[in-house]
């Protein structure tokens, strides 16, 4: 089974719109260090969303960092599917670990965000990932398959429908990584999970991802892992030149 691979860009809390704006001029014109073979796609703040869909190349996909699992209600800061329906975004991370750790996001809320971006159309990237005293304790497995079996409880059967990215939470913006034989290991457990959710050949087709300081150096030898289809990437995202960078190492 072969799988596209991805690249995606998690701006986080970073970039206006003008910087989005910026970010769109300078990839374009690099578009053609950006093979025709994978998938690409940044993830901007809310505001700057509708931008990025406008201003981004056509190859580069717009994706949300979050989405509440309610279509609407009175949910003070929140934004729900239909707003994101508007922009026309392609994906929606969910479960990110800054979402777990800082705003108290719950592996079931995780489960029902995934169902509803679903529902609404977008493909969710399930974020999975042990922290360092998780880590430190041996329960690296029992973590990142709890929060994969729980977030794909309410998911279609469907490997297309879905992306997961392994991100060890201590690996986050520290510049240390697991070694990319640690990372395929855990991220071939987690596709043993997907087998049990969404059966084998789902499982096959899903895409699983690496994140956690991931760089122009270091990007290749993790995507030439047999189960890793490619990263999600924070910091070193958010400079066009080092996203083309990676888009060019991972050939
Ligand atoms: C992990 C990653 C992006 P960074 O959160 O999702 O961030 O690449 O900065 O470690």
């Amino acid at each position: 089974m072969t799988r596209r691979k991805m690249l995606v860009g998690n701006w986080k809390m970073y970039k206006t719109i003008a910087e989005t704006r910026s970010f769109a001029e300078v990839l374009g014109r690099n578009l053609g260090k950006l093979s025709a073979e994978m998938d690409f796609a940044v993830c901007p703040p809310f505001t700057a969303l509708q931008v990025a869909k406008v201003v981004l190349p056509t190859q580069v996909a717009v994706g949300a960092q979050n989405m509440h699992q309610s279509k609407n209600g009175a949910f003070t800061g929140e934004v729900a599917a239909p707003m994101l329906q508007e922009i026309g975004v392609k994906y929606v991370v969910l479960g990110h670990s800054e979402r777990r750790q800082m705003f108290a996001e719950t592996d079931e809320a995780v489960r029902d965000k995934v169902e509803a971006a679903q529902e609404a159309g977008f493909i969710p990237i399930l974020c999975v990932g042990e922290n360092d005293a998780e880590r430190n304790s041996g329960e690296t497995m029992t973590v990142v398959a709890r929060q994969t079996q729980i977030g794909l409880e309410k998911a279609r059967p469907d490997g297309d429908a879905i992306v997961i990215a392994y991100e060890p939470v201590w690996a986050i913006g520290t510049g240390k990584t697991p070694s990319p034989k640690d990372a395929e290991k855990v991220i071939a457990a987690i596709r043993e999970v997907v087998v049990v959710a969404l059966g084998e050949t789902e499982a096959a087709k899903t895409r699983i991802l690496y994140g956690g300081s991931v760089k122009p150096a270091n990007i290749a030898e993790f995507v030439a892992e047999k189960d890793i289809d490619g990263a999600l990437v924070g910091g070193a995202s958010l400079d066009p030149e080092s996203f083309v960078a990676m888009a060019e190492a991972m050939g």
